[in-house]
């Protein structure tokens, strides 16, 4: 894990085929240190899957230059996927797709001067045709980096095959669930 964005060595090999290095392909950025109670989960998710990531802050409106600087710099850099997470006037995602054909998955945030999340993500969801952000949910950062990891999946059978292993675990523990319910007497029709 990095810690600022200066810029990374780009790994060696092909951009498909390349295996998972210790280079970040995924960058994750927020809008404050307030955001991070929500977005350290996103790289909880990543290091799991063992997929190396960066975490910064990098602010729409009190850093604008760093934003141009950061997204203009990701694909050259390595990185893959960025996720970007903010509350409020939620303006990070959209902007950041805007400087880079890199996928952007915005974590819309329910932040102290939000409105419970829904202007962060209303600031996210309706991008002009071409500059998409792929939005999750208020706070899933989670959800946030299972989809980047589908996205590198697509080119890496090691993680396509965490992320079958990680749907089974899913589907388990929804199984032990029912399971203990039934021995408390839950009567289900099936
Ligand atoms: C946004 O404003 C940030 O993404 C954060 O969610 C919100 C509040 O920021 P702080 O005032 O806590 O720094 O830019």
């Amino acid at each position: 894990m990095t810690s600022d964005a200066s810029p990374g060595a780009p790994a060696a090999g092909s951009d498909d085929d390349r295996p998972v290095t210790e280079t970040p392909v995924v960058g994750i950025i927020m809008g404050s240190k307030s955001d991070l109670r929500i977005m350290s989960a996103a790289a909880d998710t990543l290091r799991q899957f063992g997929v190396p990531y960066e975490i910064t802050l990098v602010s729409p409106h009190r850093t604008p230059h760093r934003m141009v600087e950061y997204a203009e710099s990701a694909r050259k850099r390595g990185l893959r996927v960025l996720i970007a997470g903010g509350g409020g006037a939620a303006h990070l995602p959209g902007m950041v797709a805007a400087f880079t054909t890199l996928p952007v998955i915005g974590v819309p945030i329910n932040s102290t001067l939000s409105i419970q999340g829904l202007d962060s993500i209303l600031s996210m969801i309706q991008m002009p045709t071409g500059v998409p952000v792929a939005t999750v949910g208020i706070d899933s950062a989670a959800n946030a980096a299972v989809l980047a990891i589908q996205m590198l999946a697509l080119h890496n059978a090691r993680l396509a095959d965490a992320l079958e292993k990680y749907r089974t675990t899913l589907k388990d523990r929804v199984m032990r669930t029912i399971e203990e319910l039934r021995k408390g007497g839950f009567q289900d029709d099936v």
